[in-house]
């Protein structure tokens, strides 16, 4: 990798733990936390490590954890193993737990390494000693209080955020996941100290969680700060980078935030194994650039994404438009053959995977531009 000249560059921590990768959800199952040894073998292949700081992270305590879920949550998932789960039988509909979010071993020591991340990655920022923190281990966007959903079992995000708030008054989320942030949103549902934005596709019955249209826009103090994007299947990267911009930059110019958590997921990928959108790692990636161009101190999480070769792709080449440099379009020389396999056919970084037919765009033109005017309006309520 290089330095793209004539720019400044910003200070970057990225913040990792091997441990968090060798996870099993299950065989079947499709979140594969080896993702993030994928990712991690592009990133050190391109010599990312010597644009930013790298730190291991380190679990998150169980207080820590405690800012947001509730005891006997966190005290079921210290205790229940895949060997004792009959004993807790009752307790498991009660906690979510089931087929998205089985029990499997290891699984207090992922959570609590995944979330120690963002938490870590947020007191960077807060320090002043990261302009950018980065955890592609985070972005667990369902979990809720006292709940597992979808996949997630510890709001890394929200711990990531109440911490932020300690210092800044406003913080800003903003979800590119193809599926609603709907864990954040409740968790900030009443306030207007954080406004939620997220893009996703929406299809009530169909598509999981099934929240997140127009009309859901906060409560009681945080009534208009929880904006959704309602979309449809196969959204191309020229309409969904349009309307990114066209969302993003008034709502950072009306809501002022103090810092900005962005949540990359890469199901909104095409050829995503769950997701049905047809964006390419350039657009994804531009939403990246886009809102690092404002210059607030930004916390980049990861979150789904089921396709790990294309995952880890994204993921590296996010990181190198947090570090503003140039890794070309090819993979790395020095990747290990054991790795590169992954990558076939194509062996390159960006091989187009907004073209395989399989979702066309529903998206229609009047859709976009009446989903965006309904975010316009949310924002003229805003703040006198
Ligand atoms: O990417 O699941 O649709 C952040 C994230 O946003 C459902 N779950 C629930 C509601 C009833 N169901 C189905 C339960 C199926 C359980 C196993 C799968 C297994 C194999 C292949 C696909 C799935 C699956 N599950 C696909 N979609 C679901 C969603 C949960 C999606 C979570 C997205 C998480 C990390
Ligand atoms: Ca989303
Ligand atoms: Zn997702």
């Amino acid at each position: 990798a290089q330095r793209i000249a004539g720019r400044q560059p910003k200070k970057v921590s990225y913040h990792h733990n091997p441990m968090a990768e060798n996870h099993h959800f299950g065989t079947t199952h499709p979140m594969k936390p080896w993702r993030l040894t994928l990712t991690n073998q592009l990133v050190l292949g391109y010599g990312l490590q010597d644009y930013m700081d790298c730190y291991s992270t380190r679990a998150a305590t169980e207080d820590e954890l405690a800012e947001f879920h509730s005891d006997d949550y966190l005290d079921f998932l210290k205790r229940v193993t895949p060997e004792n789960a009959d004993s807790f039988i009752q307790q498991l509909p009660h906690f979510n737990i089931g087929d998205d979010c089985p029990i499997f071993s290891g699984m207090w020591d992922f959570c609590t390494l995944y979330a120690g991340a963002s938490l870590d990655a947020a007191k960077k920022l807060l320090a002043g000693q990261s302009d950018i923190a980065i955890n592609w281990s985070g972005g667990l966007h369902h979990a809720k209080k006292s709940e597992a959903s979808g996949f997630c079992y510890i709001n890394d995000i929200v711990l990531a955020i109440l911490q932020l708030l300690r210092y800044h008054p406003r913080v800003l989320y903003i979800d590119i996941d193809v599926h609603h942030g709907d864990g954040v949103e409740q968790a900030f549902f009443s306030t207007d100290r954080v406004m939620t934005l997220s893009f996703h596709k929406y299809d009530k019955d169909n598509f999981f969680p099934g929240t997140g249209s127009s009309d859901d826009i906060g409560g009681g103090a945080g009534k208009h700060y929880s904006l959704n994007v309602p979309l449809k299947d196969g959204i191309d990267d020229e309409n969904y980078l349009r309307l990114f911009k066209s969302i993003v930059r008034p709502v950072i110019e009306t809501y002022r935030p103090a810092s900005i958590v962005l949540q990359c997921g890469a199901d909104s990928l095409g050829a995503d194994r769950l997701g049905c959108f047809n964006l390419n790692l350039t657009a994804h990636g531009a939403c990246v650039e886009f809102v690092k161009a404002f210059g607030l101190p930004l916390l980049l999480v990861g979150g789904g994404g089921y396709t790990p070769r294309n995952v880890s792709r994204l993921w590296c080449f996010e990181t190198s438009i947090a570090t503003d440099t140039d890794v070309g379009t090819e993979l790395p020389p020095q990747l290990d053959q054991s790795f590169r396999e992954y990558f076939a056919p194509e062996y390159v970084l960006h091989p187009k995977l907004g073209t395989d037919g399989r979702y066309e765009n529903k998206n229609t033109k009047k859709h976009l531009e009446n989903v965006r005017i309904r975010i316009m309006e949310q924002l003229r309520y805003l703040g006198g």
